[in-house]
């Protein structure tokens, strides 16, 4: 512990100042105050001088920055405990015999919200928000969160928060009395400060909606999928409503202890490492993009219209083209209708629903464009539609201007070597509903500047997605991969699984759906018309499995048409006879015997496909990283986060 005259040192991470008889903490451990061992012992120290000093009647405790605390330090998981530990700081705080008030002057999440819920009292900014996103990491809060919060709010309250794992803004924070004061930035310590010198506040545990808890609980365990932490995490606040609040802590320590170490815990860690390590790839380290203000996006059907919402939630100025001014009416109006449903579930503001329709110009041509920094366009997926728009575009935006394609399985190689200026040309691959979807693979083909593919992996991230890199090779990143898990699925088939064998195998696993359901909603004709157009190159040596194309021979295209790899009876999928009889067939046309696969087989044999795929886009530094991949199947392709992605549950980032 070093002091100054003014200011008292109680580790690296904790200061403390006294005024007017109160003692003003500041937790300050970059960037986002996590609670390291240091953070913990800095508290405890500090708890103990002011505990027998005189001076001080009342504390304080904030967060340096823009963070109030972001929670226990995640890379301390997985190493041994050093004390104290989180639970004894936040016990030692709820109990402490002089007020504490936490002033919340930015996001308060896990640990940090289980601190602010100790203190006797909390003052937040606006700027505050509040969260117990433990369940995302495959934890329950670990220092007393599942018991103290629903003493403190309403349980059915808590148990939203906390199995849910949604951030709450000042304003609902304020509505529930998980806050007690809203004050603004000015005079935030002070109005804690003040607060900390009264008699801690005797609070009686609000009444819930019994009802309403068990809708909540319901939902949460729907959504669980075969994960855990949800599971405690409402078994935890139940316990909060029976247990009285030392017999509550106990099971939660114990439940923690069990998450933290879980495969479960690990896949969702990785996962959450693997997010912040893909904002900084190494190609792009020391790179700086260009600075884009009005983007282009030429073609307004589903996939376009989804990028304009995200470019005009993410403030651009917006340029959507059409062939013609029909279809860039309609395309308008259906951009119009998102908006209006966002501003509807109050995802929007009336200022913002307002200034994001003038950020808008439609056009029916694409001389509108000249002024486009980016122009991204979502043409039919045909070469020759492609190269013609992009050559029309090279005589009309400027030479500086980057020109994106979001071809899925085109070559942009090919695209790009056919414009003026190639080294500006890049993919950026996004996944529908685009306005939805976090996913963008962003493609450098082997002309593409640095500076160009900073640029679209900047747009990326300003539109809030997760923009990941992938070099050119067909379907890059995520379609390669789906290609060989959806062939692997096909091999299944003829060597003994049937359709719903393979999915019910993907859903134990934790897919929402599986894969010949999934086809089935997505429709089979477009997969069937790429693979009549590759059936001329495919070579007779590799295994082909024809059963897809038999079933589109029969118009079976999926839900739409009612019958697809399932039949569809009042909208109900059930196993159909005819496509058990179309498989058998194939299976006696090649003399295979089936055999059966317990769901861990089947797994394993699609997860191996997968692995095997994704190590090859690594060797030929398609992907940078096995953890872009896990990224890119978890975000685009369903792939359970909890299971951390095809390459980790293979054992490749254990
Ligand atoms: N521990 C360690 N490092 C963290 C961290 C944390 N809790 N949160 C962020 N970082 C690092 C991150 O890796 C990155 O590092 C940098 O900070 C900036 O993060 C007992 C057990 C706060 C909303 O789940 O949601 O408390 O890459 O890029 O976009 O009950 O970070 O620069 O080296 O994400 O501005 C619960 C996790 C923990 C919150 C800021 N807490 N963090 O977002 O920055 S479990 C969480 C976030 C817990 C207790 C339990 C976000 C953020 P680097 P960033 P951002």
């Amino acid at each position: 512990m070093t002091s100054s005259h003014s200011s008292t040192q109680f580790s690296d991470t904790i200061s403390a100042i006294v005024e007017d008889h109160v003692m003003l903490i500041t937790i300050n451990n970059p960037p986002v105050n996590a609670i390291s061992a240091s953070v913990r012992q800095g508290l405890m120290v500090a708890l103990d001088w002011i505990e027998t000093s005189d001076a001080v009647q009342g504390v304080v405790i904030s967060g340096a920055g823009s963070t109030f605390v972001a929670g226990a330090d995640i890379k301390e998981f997985g190493q041994p405990v050093t004390e104290p530990t989180l639970p004894q700081v936040t016990e030692r705080l709820a109990g402490f015999n002089k007020t504490i008030i936490a002033a919340v002057n930015g996001a308060a999440l896990g640990g940090g919200a289980e601190i602010a819920i100790a203190c006797h009292g909390r003052v937040a900014s606006g700027r505050s928000s509040f969260g117990m996103p433990e369940v995302k990491l495959g934890l329950v809060p670990g220092a007393g969160g599942t018991q103290r919060l629903p003493r403190l709010i309403a349980a059915d309250l808590a148990l939203d928060m906390i199995g849910t794992g949604r951030t709450l803004k000042s304003a609902e924070s304020l509505e529930i009395q998980l806050i007690d004061e809203l004050a603004d930035e000015d005079t935030l310590i002070t109005r804690a400060k003040n607060a900390s010198l009264k008699p801690a506040a005797k609070r009686v545990t609000p009444h819930y909606d019994a009802q309403k808890f068990a809708n909540i609980k319901t939902a949460i365990l729907r959504k669980s999928r075969g994960q855990n932490a949800p599971l405690k995490a409402v078994e935890l606040v139940e316990l909060s409503q029976q247990l009285d609040l030392s017999q509550g802590l106990s099971q939660e320590r114990q439940i923690f202890l069990q998450l933290r170490d879980s495969d479960e815990a690990k896949a969702l860690r990785h996962v959450f490492f693997a997010e912040r390590s893909a904002k900084k790839p190494a190609m792009l380290e020391g790179v700086s993009p260009k600075d884009i203000k009005i983007l282009g996006v030429v073609g307004m059907g589903l996939m376009g219209s989804g990028i304009i919402v995200s470019a005009l939630n993410a403030g651009y100025q917006v340029i959507g083209v059409e062939q013609t001014e029909e279809a860039a009416l309609a395309g308008h109006q259906h951009i119009l209708s998102i908006l209006e449903k966002n501003l509807q579930s109050g995802r929007l503001n009336t200022d913002a629903f307002e200034r994001q329709k003038k950020a808008l110009t439609i056009a029916g041509s694409l001389e509108s464009l000249g002024v486009a920094d980016l122009v991204i366009e979502a043409v039919f997926d045909d070469f020759n539609v492609k190269v013609k728009l992009f050559q029309a575009l090279d005589q009309i935006v400027r030479a500086s201007a980057i020109l994106a394609t979001n071809t899925s399985y085109l070559n942009p190689n090919e695209i790009a070597a056919a414009t003026l200026y190639p080294q500006r040309v890049i993919g950026m691959h996004f996944f529908s509903p685009a306005h939805i979807m976090r996913l963008v693979e962003v493609i450098h083909t082997q002309y593409s500047s640095l500076e160009a593919v900073a640029s679209g992996f900047a747009v990326a991230n300003k539109l809030k997605k997760l923009p990941i890199l992938s070099g050119v090779v067909e379907g890059f990143i995520g379609n390669s991969i789906f290609s060989a898990y959806r062939r692997e699925a096909e091999f299944l088939l003829e060597d003994g699984a049937y359709p719903h064998e393979i999915d019910a195998a993907l859903e134990d696993y934790g897919f929402a759906m599986g894969l010949f359901a999934v086809y089935d909603m997505a429709g089979l004709e477009i997969a069937w018309a790429k693979r009549k157009r590759e059936a001329l190159n495919r070579d007779p040596q590799l295994r082909y499995v024809k059963i897809a194309d038999q079933l589109c021979e029969l118009g079976r295209f999926g839900q739409k048409s009612g019958l697809g790899w399932y039949q569809y009876v009042n909208g109900k999928r059930e196993i159909d006879p005819v496509v058990t009889e179309l498989i058998d067939a194939a299976r006696r046309e090649k003399n295979i015997t089936p055999q059966s696969f317990t769901k861990e087989q089947i797994q394993q044999r699609l997860l191996q496909a997968m692995q095997t795929q994704g190590n090859l886009l690594m060797q030929n530094k398609i992907a940078a990283s096995a953890s872009d991949i896990d990224l890119v199947m978890i975000n685009g392709y369903g792939f359970p986060a909890h299971k951390g992605g095809p390459m980790f549950a293979g054992g490749m980032l254990n």
